[in-house]
């Protein structure tokens, strides 16, 4: 009260209760402003600051959400194509599986064939039963074994062929009795299983054995062919034997003459045969 009373330019009290508030009021901005001066670059670069931040803060969440939602996307489809690959590999391993069982049912359908088909010829269906007999059917026996005289004419290695299919193999004559056996069941010239086209002069049998004692003929083996009209043929070895009738001897020959062949096979071993 006192200022305002003492202020010359106050012309009421009203306008020196101003004049001092304004008085007072100026005196105590510009200290203010002049700090504000001072202090406001560190807010305002707190602001850029934290502006920054939240833009950043902004980018970083669009991102995460752009990855949430294409994300589960790219599972799906990997998934599926897994899943393609999955199948595809069941449908290879399914086909591959099919693929060798039908191999090992035609090898076993071949095996049981063969084995029936011995079955068949040793012990034949007879009214729904079966017979079985040491020898196949037409076979002649001695001893252990089995002889097949042929009525056909083949060369020595189609006769070998043909012995083989019947599960057997041209005669290996091993004693003087097998000699004489097949030489009293024989009217023709017949091979066996002697030869040495594989080497001149040794002869093997078919089941690759060395020749211990023959049964030759006079002067033979020659390695000279001798045919049914006892011709001498020149320019060939004689390779391959056959069963000289009448004379229950053996001769070298052309393996190519064609000549009947005796095979022969073990004959079946079965408890209770009549
Ligand atoms: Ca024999
Ligand atoms: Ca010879
Ligand atoms: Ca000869």
């Amino acid at each position: 009260m006192s200022a305002s009373i003492s202020n010359p330019a106050c012309a009421t009290p009203e306008q020196c209760i101003y004049s001092t508030v304004s008085h007072i009021s100026g005196n105590s901005e510009a200290p203010r402003s002049e700090k504000s001066g001072q202090s406001s670059h560190p807010y305002r670069l707190a602001a850029v600051c934290l502006g920054l931040l939240c833009a950043l803060l902004l980018a970083a969440t669009l991102v995460l959400g752009v990855l949430y939602l294409r994300g589960p996307k790219y599972v799906s489809q990997e998934c599926s194509e897994m899943d393609r690959e999955l199948e595809e590999l069941r449908a290879n391993y399914s086909r591959s599986i099919e693929v060798e069982r039908q191999k090992n049912n035609m090898a076993f359908i071949a095996m049981l064939e063969e084995r029936y088909s011995y079955l068949d010829q040793y012990c034949p269906l007879i009214s729904k039963k079966r017979a079985c007999k040491p020898c196949p059917q037409g076979w002649e026996q001695f001893c252990s074994k089995c002889y097949y005289f042929s009525t056909e004419r083949k060369s020595w290695i189609d006769s070998h062929s043909d012995c083989l299919k019947r599960g057997a193999d041209l005669v290996i004559i091993e004693s003087e009795e097998e000699q004489v056996f097949i030489s009293n069941h024989t009217r023709d010239y017949n091979w066996i299983g002697l030869s040495d086209m594989e080497t001149e002069g040794t002869w093997l049998w078919v089941d690759n054995t060395l020749l211990h004692k023959g049964f030759w003929g006079s002067r033979e083996p020659d390695n000279h062919n001798v045919t049914e009209n006892k011709t001498h043929d020149k320019g060939e070895d004689a390779d391959c034997v056959v069963m000289v009738p009448d004379e229950n001897r053996w001769n070298d020959a052309r393996c190519f003459s064609k000549c009947k062949f005796v095979c022969e096979t073990d004959a079946l071993v079965l408890n209770n045969l009549s």
